[in-house]
């Protein structure tokens, strides 16, 4: 039908480091597939980010990054909204009510909690804690239908649907109960190159262990010439070779080959050969992406009127439903 109301999709990136191909693989590449057929809402996640000590300048540097990679990955500004979370301050507003419906044992819960708590022994923060709950509120804000996030961060939607019903429960139907939307067994979990056993993260301190979105043509095949693989020489997917499967799934993810067909490719050639492949893949995609990227860039007051015009039209969405909610759990209006 025509007139038929179209479902929202939400998703968000933190400017908590420069992008990795994890981010790009898992997420922010599937993206724009939406763009047509839903309303879509992308929003640079800076108050997430914070759960984590930042360098202000950095941060702020990250923030223009993110959001210019957002266009140079193909997202237009004009058609869904690309945004900056600390721009609307309906998010945290939200964030508390939402505190209020999220147990403590549910958060414990939590695996990104329980790592990021083991790497920042020294600051185990109020923040990183209800994590959760800024999420379930950026989603909820906006009645969002569908999520796209990689593997890692399904339990966070999981809460976010629990955080939902609950509410809904009390107070009658309020929020949409959203569903992730995790593309299976093509990148939905890119690994480190240096400790296949776990996620490729952008705030990883070893960037022999991350490829950038970023790099450049020879940083990339560097990186992935020093992957840690095991000491055979057959390009297999196999339990006992962690390395050489991570390598395959991001090649697959970059050349749209089967695990056959890059069995076939490299049968008797090395891991060398290979790694160097993957190199080369992950640049030409990524390489066209980086030009426009630089030119946006270079037009600060470009990306600021987006920020502007972006978040005034996140900013009434989400006034639409913290109204709601107000009035649901009893605050008076004036
Ligand atoms: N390794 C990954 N493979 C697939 N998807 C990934 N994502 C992150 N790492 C991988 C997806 O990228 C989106 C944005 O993530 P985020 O910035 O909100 O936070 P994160 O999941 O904590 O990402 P990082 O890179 O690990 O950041 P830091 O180091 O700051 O914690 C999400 O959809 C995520 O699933």
């Amino acid at each position: 039908m025509e007139n038929e109301k179209k479902k929202t999709v939400f998703s968000g990136i933190q400017p908590s480091g420069n992008l990795t191909i994890g981010n790009y693989l898992g997420a922010l590449r599937n993206f724009s597939q939406f763009t047509d057929e839903y309303d879509c809402l992308y929003c640079v996640v800076d108050q997430h980010a914070i759960t984590v000590r930042q360098d202000p300048a950095e941060l702020r540097r990250r923030t223009y990054e993110v959001l210019a990679l957002y266009i140079a990955c193909g997202l237009d500004p004009e058609k869904s909204i690309l945004y900056v979370q600390s721009h609307v301050p309906a998010h945290a507003q939200l964030g508390w009510v939402l505190d209020c419906f999220t147990m403590f044992g549910e958060l414990s819960r939590m695996t990104q909690f329980k790592d990021k708590s083991q790497k920042n022994a020294d600051n185990i923060n109020a923040g990183l804690f209800t994590y959760p709950v800024l999420m379930a509120a950026d989603i909820l804000l906006y009645q969002a239908d569908l999520v796209p996030v990689g593997e890692d961060q399904k339990q966070h939607i999981e809460i976010t649907r629990d955080i939902a019903n609950r509410f809904n429960q009390v107070y009658g139907p309020t929020f949409t109960v959203p569903e992730p939307f995790i593309k299976s067994g093509s990148g939905a979990k890119v690994q480190s190159l240096a400790e296949p056993e776990k996620k490729m993260s952008k705030s990883d301190p070893n960037e022999n262990a991350v490829v950038r979105v970023l790099d450049d043509k020879d940083t990339m095949i560097r990186k992935f010439r020093r992957a840690v693989t095991d000491s055979g020489s057959e390009v297999r997917r196999a339990d006992d070779k962690p390395g050489i499967g991570n390598l395959m799934t991001i090649y697959s993810c970059f050349t749209g080959k089967t695990d056959e067909q890059i069995e076939a490719e490299f049968a008797g050639k090395g891991y060398g050969d290979f790694k160097t492949a993957v190199g080369e893949a992950c640049a030409a995609e990524l390489g066209p992406i980086q030009e426009k990227y630089k030119k946006l860039l270079a037009d600060k007051a470009y990306l600021e009127s987006v920020m502007k015009n972006n978040s005034a039209r996140a900013a009434y969405l989400a006034r639409k439903t913290l109204s709601k909610v107000y009035r649901k759990i009893g605050f008076t209006s004036v």
